[in-house]
């Protein structure tokens, strides 16, 4: 998979292109990203990418000439594609785990980012295919969406993860053949490691049983239980069996979560 980001920041890029996953990703040659400086497609002499906005008002808007020229010289590389171009943008539709299914099934994906107050409407009416944001907060710019997207795809991409981080465990994932402990669409249960007693505060009885069953089942009730109280939303998607459905319906006595914490 290819992706090429069009900003005027490229080097913001290079510590998450040099670690972890997507250093792993580029290095393996599954994945390939390609930073372009927005300022190499203008034409004055001042390297101009913003405008004063029409009507008035506050800050600049990105100009959509130095946006087309860099999307165009793109697709003169390869004119037979055709491949989808994301303006990130704070008016876009929601990042969730099913829209980076969706964006990892493509071979090449452009990603425009944004500054300012905004980028000129014709760029997301006549170039843009796609419109994403990832999440209802403020931001500065769409670098650090276009992280979020190319990390979120990347480790959905074939014989980029390794076992020990199976996606078929994520808490967010939707595909539907997995084995009956994979908590689809769930919060993660808690995890807990060595040592057993830490500060007077004990891992939990059956965790140290040996009992694998117990213990997946405690798991599970762990999740239905977390989700239900942060996130009840997500259990509208979730299939549950009848046992669980009158365990958490045991658990509509007990309260929702309180918003803020401690
Ligand atoms: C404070 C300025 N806002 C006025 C109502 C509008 C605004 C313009 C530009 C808000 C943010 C931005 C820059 N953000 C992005 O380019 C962006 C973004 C985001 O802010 N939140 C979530 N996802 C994204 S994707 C791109």
């Amino acid at each position: 998979m290819t992706f090429d980001v069009i900003t005027i920041f490229p080097e913001f890029f290079r510590s998450i292109l040099d670690h972890g996953l997507l250093k792993r990703a580029t290095a393996s040659g599954r994945v390939t990203i390609r930073l372009h400086d927005l300022r190499d497609y203008t034409d004055d002499r001042h390297r101009t990418v913003d405008d004063r906005p029409f009507g008035g008002g506050p800050g600049m808007v990105f100009k959509p000439e130095p946006i087309f020229r860099a999307v165009e010289a793109l697709r003169s590389e390869a004119p037979e594609t055709v491949f989808p171009v994301v303006l990130l943008s704070p008016q876009g539709r929601l990042l969730t785990q099913g829209v980076a299914e969706e964006l990892s099934q493509v071979a090449r994906l452009v990603l425009i980012c944004g500054r300012y107050e905004g980028v000129d409407e014709r760029v997301a009416q006549n170039l843009a295919t796609d419109e994403i944001s990832i999440g209802d907060f403020v931001l500065s710019g769409g670098e650090l969406a276009a992280a979020v997207v190319m990390e979120a795809a990347t480790r959905l991409l074939p014989g980029v993860l390794g076992n020990a981080e199976s996606r078929e465990q994520d808490s967010f994932a939707i595909s539907s053949d997995a084995p009956a402990e994979v908590r689809h669409g769930l919060l993660d249960c808690p995890h807990y490691t060595r040592p057993a007693e830490f500060r007077d505060w004990k891992v939990p009885e059956v965790l140290l049983s040996g009992d694998h069953e117990q213990i997946r089942q405690w798991r599970r009730r762990q999740a239905l239980e977390k989700t239900w109280r942060r996130r009840p939303d997500l259990l509208a998607h979730t299939p549950l069996s009848g046992a669980e459905r009158q365990w958490l319906e045991s658990l509509q006595c007990a309260e929702h979560e309180p918003v803020s914490r401690k």
